[in-house]
This record gives structure tokens, sequence and C-alpha cells, in this order.
């Protein structure tokens, strides 16, 4: 039987194990990619691993999340990537240059290469057909020393694209219709890849659009095959040295198919607010709205600053609304401005935003009280525009722009326009890149006051003994757990104050009452901790005297992210047993490290309820050896 690209890929790339479904396997990574946000933590890290020089065929730093620079803090952090970047053999993508994601397709990412970045949205490379996957910091600093990447075998799901989008439909639209039937925990332990004659009709940023919002799926990652039209975009970059052809063998073996006719797909929103609340824009047309948002990772590039600008031509904004634009990067930016559209998109009245994250991270462009944002964004979580009581709308650009247009949601089609391709005008100037040193260099790496060490975690006493801190609902966000923003990003390199933040906007008193427990427990529900691949979500609660997280199921990357920072990813054996919990109940666990061994249930009093119950952790062995030794740096170090 024929093979998946993503297990040819895998295969290609394997170190041990098998791509047998549900085996552990590990993989070499050929590239990496950092950004600033999660970047200083992952050069500390590597730092303490004691190596002269990265072990990646390639490595990129990106600064584009940590930009508003409101003091001394975020440029501090920018002068130590850069200062780690020249030491350790990095390529350094100034502050500028643009997000990580879009910046690393243009430049950077190969087909059939794997790729290990430490954000969530990694998988946007897969636009390209590589294999993408986003992980932990701590997994990344591993990567760049040369160390395999693990992971069970995923389930790879088929996607079959067949017909063409209609106008005014986009790649957005096609990916919001996969949420809706998948929801948010949907692709968890999965890889979404794409085939069938439908592929041909998509570009390369379209694909990307579509691999970017897998990660809303919890998927390990999403993939295209590389093809003519992967030849013609790499040609375009003046890249077509790394083009390669990549698809499935024409009777690959899919766990599962989809079937999704391109020329069925309406343009739909994401209501707040979670990515998989999707309805067709026709069902809430007419709602007035106070802001649009465009760019962002998952929609900026030059074919969509461009149909937003074929929209708003020759017209104004009305006076309701304020339109904000961040091109994805410099080159989208400069090639805007080659071809027009940025002049298009000033005279209708759009703000030109940075190029860089910004509004999505909630780096500045906060809704007003109560607003109604419509964004070509990938998330809309409560909260992480950085406005509490904000509802944010995700749709695509063509329905951005419309709204823009009208100040309330209409259904694009009616503007009946064709979407033009602009990538003809395409740019290249990588001067705000800096290239490797050839040779080991022994430059001094810059450290501002803001940079303190990494705390490190033990590894699991016999009896834990624990009081409950928190007990969320399910699908609870890494932005719950440890939010972002113009207020807490720059203390990321900075975990006794940034600990001050965890759960803040589900619970203000959390922090005191983890500061008076002893040790702490923290209670959730399905697919905790999906979302970003930050692992402040682990590393601060961890500096809280968190031991364990015991829920029904874990997304993923946090679930990484807990074992690598020693805190143990506990699941109910019986999951009626979360009702009997409350906050302030004072929990035993007997035995841990035998049974974390064995693999067999731990028990679990509930000393406030003299209630017993009992919990599992089901870990592969090389995760069991982490956690054993209490975190993966301690691991490492053992080793
Ligand atoms: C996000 O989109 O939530 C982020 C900010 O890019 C995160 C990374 C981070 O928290 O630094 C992600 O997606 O991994
Ligand atoms: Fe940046 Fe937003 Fe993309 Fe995260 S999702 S990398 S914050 S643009």
């Amino acid at each position: 039987m024929g093979l998946t690209l993503t297990e040819k890929i895998l295969k290609a790339h394997l170190v041990s194990g098998s791509v047998k479904p549900g085996d552990e396997l590990s993989v070499k990574i050929d590239q990496t990619l950092t950004q600033d946000a999660t970047g200083t933590m992952v050069y500390l890290q590597f730092e303490a691993m004691g190596l002269k020089r990265v072990r990646t065929e390639l490595s990129v730093s990106y600064v584009d999340h940590n930009t508003l620079q409101n003091d001394f803090r975020n440029m501090d952090d920018h002068r130590y990537l850069q200062s780690a970047a020249r030491r350790f053999g990095i390529y350094f993508s100034r502050p500028g240059n643009g997000i990580c994601h879009q910046v690393h397709l243009e430049r950077f990412g190969k087909p059939g290469k794997t790729l290990l970045g430490s954000d969530s949205h990694t998988p946007t490379g897969g636009g390209l057909g590589m294999l993408a996957v986003g992980a932990g910091g701590l997994d990344v600093a591993a990567a760049l020393a040369g160390e395999p990447f693990s992971l069970n075998m995923p389930q790879v799901v088929g996607v079959k694209l067949t017909g063409s989008l209609k106008p005014m439909c986009a790649a957005k639209d096609v990916i919001l219709t996969i949420l809706q039937q998948e929801t948010v925990k949907g692709g968890v332990g999965k890889v979404y890849e794409y085939f069938g004659p439908g592929v041909a009709t998509l570009s390369v940023p379209e694909r990307a659009t579509i691999t970017n919002m897998g990660a809303e799926l919890g998927a390990t990652s999403s993939i295209f095959p590389s093809d003519e039209i992967t030849k013609r975009f790499l040609t375009l970059q003046k890249r077509e040295q790394d083009w390669s052809e990549q698809h499935a063998d024409s009777d690959a073996h899919y766990d599962r198919i989809i079937e999704l006719d391109l020329g069925k797909i309406v343009p739909m929103a994401a209501r707040p607010h979670m990515p998989d609340r999707v309805v067709p824009i026709s069902e809430i047309e007419g709602l007035i709205i106070d802001q649009i948002a465009i760019g962002s990772c998952t929609n900026s590039s030059i074919n969509d600053l461009g149909i937003a600008a074929d929209i708003l031509g020759g017209k104004h904004i009305p006076e309701t609304v304020s339109l904000g634009i961040s091109p994805g990067s410099r080159q989208v930016l400069l090639s805007a401005d080659r071809a027009g559209i940025l002049s298009k998109l000033i005279t209708a009245g759009a703000r030109i935003l940075e190029s860089a994250c910004g509004p999505c991270i909630g780096m500045g462009f906060a809704p007003c009280s109560g607003g109604i944002s419509v964004r070509t964004f990938n998330r809309n979580f409560k909260g992480r525009s950085g406005t509490g009581d904000a509802a944010v709308y995700l749709v695509s650009p063509e329905t951005a722009a419309a709204a823009a247009l009208h100040g309330k949601l209409v259904d694009p089609r009616k503007l009946a326009l064709t979407k033009r391709d602009y990538s003809e005008f395409t740019e290249i100037d990588d001067s705000m890149i800096i290239a490797p040193a050839k040779e080991n260099t022994a430059a001094e790496i810059i450290r501002g006051p803001n940079i303190k060490p990494l705390p490190l975690a033990s590894p699991p006493p016999d009896s834990i003994q624990a009081e409950v801190l928190i007990k969320t609902g399910d699908n609870i966000t890494t932005d719950h757990i440890m939010p972002a923003g113009a207020k807490i990003l720059p203390l990321r390199s900075n975990i006794p104050e940034i600990a001050k933040h965890v759960f803040e906007q589900v619970d203000t008193e959390f922090y005191n009452r983890a500061n008076k427990a002893k040790a702490g427990i923290v209670v959730g529900g399905e697919n905790y901790g999906q979302g970003s691949s930050r692992e402040h979500a682990a590393i601060a609660p961890m500096f809280l005297k968190v031991k364990a997280v015991i829920a029904k199921s874990f997304a993923r990357i946090h679930k990484a992210n807990l074992i690598n920072f020693g805190i143990l990813p506990l699941e109910l054996q019986n999951t009626d047993d979360y009702e009997q919990l409350a906050v302030g109940d004072q929990l035993t666990l007997s035995a841990v490290p035998e049974n974390l061994k064995s693999g067999n249930p731990i028990p679990v009093r509930n000393n406030t309820k003299n209630r017993d119950f009992f919990v599992t952790c089901d870990l592969s062995p090389r995760f069991k050896q982490i956690i054993l030794a209490g975190g993966r740096l301690n691991e490492i170090k053992n080793r």
C-alpha cells in the first residue's frame, strides 16, 4: 500500500520508532524557527546545554511579537536574541521584517523538509509541502542541539479537494468550514493532508492560510503537496533551487477522508469567542461593527491586501469604523507599495500598522469597550484583543474589506469582484535578515536586567499533597492560563514577574491562592491547554508550585510543555469524578513515581470530601523518563 506525504516525510527523517499509528517515533529536525515571545526562553535553554553552535541545517530567530517597546524590556530582549543568534549560528530576522510564519514561507521553507517552531502556527510551512510542527520552546532548544523530536504517530486525515473557489470566497472560508465540522479539539493527534484536483487551484499563500489555521483544530500539522504552483511561488521568491516535488502515493491510505468541493464554499465567520463557532456570513449579515483588522500570519499576503485594496479603492471607510492593516512581512509591504495597493488602502482611510503580530496578540489596536471587531486572524478567544468585553469575528480579507466599506457585515459576494493575482509584484529584499557567520564566534551575549534565569522543576516525590487551586471548564486555552497582550508579553523573560498573571482573566485570586498553598493542583475539562505553544503556561504554574493538572483530556503541545517542566498531566479515569472536585479540596496522590513507571492508575484521596478516585498518566517511555527526572532540562543533564 502506498504512503501519505506525511508518512513519506516522517520516514525520510526517522531516527527511531515507526510510522505505525499510535507508535512513538522520533525524527530529525532540519529547520527551526523561534519568535521573540518564546525565543528568549529557547536560547536561555540552549545556552544551558553548553553547545557552541546549532546542529540544524537552518535556524531562524524572528522578532515579531513584542515590538511595541513601551520601555526597555522589549528591545533588551531583541538585543539578547540578536546576540544569541550571532553567537550560535542562527539567522536573525530583525523587528519590522515581518511575522515569522509569513517570512519563513517566503524566504526559508523547503518542500520535503521538517520544521519545528516555538509557535503553534508553525504548520503554516505545510503550505509549501514541508512537515512543520509547533512545539514548546524547550523542544525547539533540544532540536537546535541536534536532538530528534519525538511524537506519537498521528492519524493522517486526507482532505480531498475538488472544484475551485467561487469569486469572493476564500481559503479562509475553507478552513473555517473545516473548523465548523471538526471543532477545536477534532484535530488532536492528527495531521490534515490535502490532496485531489482542487489543490492545483490554490496558491501557496492560500494553502498556507489553511495549514496555518489547522492549529485551531488542535492538529499536529497540516500539509499540502508541493507541485508546479509551489515551484512558481519559489521561483518568484528567486528560490527555484529549493523546490522539489512532494506528494502522496496515488494509493495512499488515509485514516479518514473528508471531501470538500471548493465550489460549494461560501463566506464564513467564526463568532466570539472560539474559532469553531462558525456560521455562514449570510446568517449574521447586517451586524454593525466598530473595527476591522487585516493581517496576522493567517491572512496578510500580497493578494490578501490586494483584494482589500480592490474592494476599497476609490472609496472611503465610514466614520463609524476604524480599519487597521498589518502586512505579514516587509516583502508584502514593499510589494504592496510597488503594486499600488498601499496608496489605495491609505486613501480609503486604512491605518497601516507595523509588519508584525500586533493586534492579533493584543499588542495595540484594541477594540473599544464592548466593541465588535472583524479580523482576518486565527484566534478570537475572549480578551485576547486587549479588550475584555470585545467580540471578535474571524473572517476572510474579502469579508473584512466589505465590512470596512459598509460599517457592517456584508456577504462579499454582493460586491461581484474577482480576485486579482498580484504575486508578479513580489519584491525581494533580505536586508533586514542577518545571516549567521560561517565560523563559530565568541561574540558576547547581551542580557538586559529583565532577563532572569530559568527556574528548574524537581522529580515527583513519592506522595503529593496539594490543594485544588482552580477548576476550569472545557477547551481552556493557554491565553486563559497565561495571558499575552501589551502589559504581560514584555515579562516573558522574567518568570517570577509573569507568574503574577497566571489565570488572572479567569480568577483574579489565583495568584494569591497559589502563593498561600504549599502545593497546587489545577482541575480542567476536555482539551485543556489548547491554542498557543507558549511554555510560560507551564513554567509560570510550575514556579507557583503547581504539581499536577487533573483534566478530562489535554491539547498536544501544552501536555508536552507540562511534562517538560515537571508538572504531571493526569487524566481522570472516570470523567464523572470531575463533578466532585472543587477549589480548596486537599488531595493526596500516592505512590506517584511507582505508578508513573508502571503506567498503572494513580490513587487520589480527596481529604476534604473523604472520597477516593483514580487518575491515569498514559505516557510514552520517553515522556515517562522526562517526568521522572523532573522535566526535560534535568533529563538532558542526567544523560
Ligand atoms: C499566539 O498566536 O497565541 C502566539 C502568541 O503566537 C503563541 C506563541 C506565544 O504565546 O508566544 C502561539 O501561537 O504559539
Ligand atoms: Fe503572531 Fe497572531 Fe500568528 Fe500568533 S497567531 S504568530 S500572534 S500573528
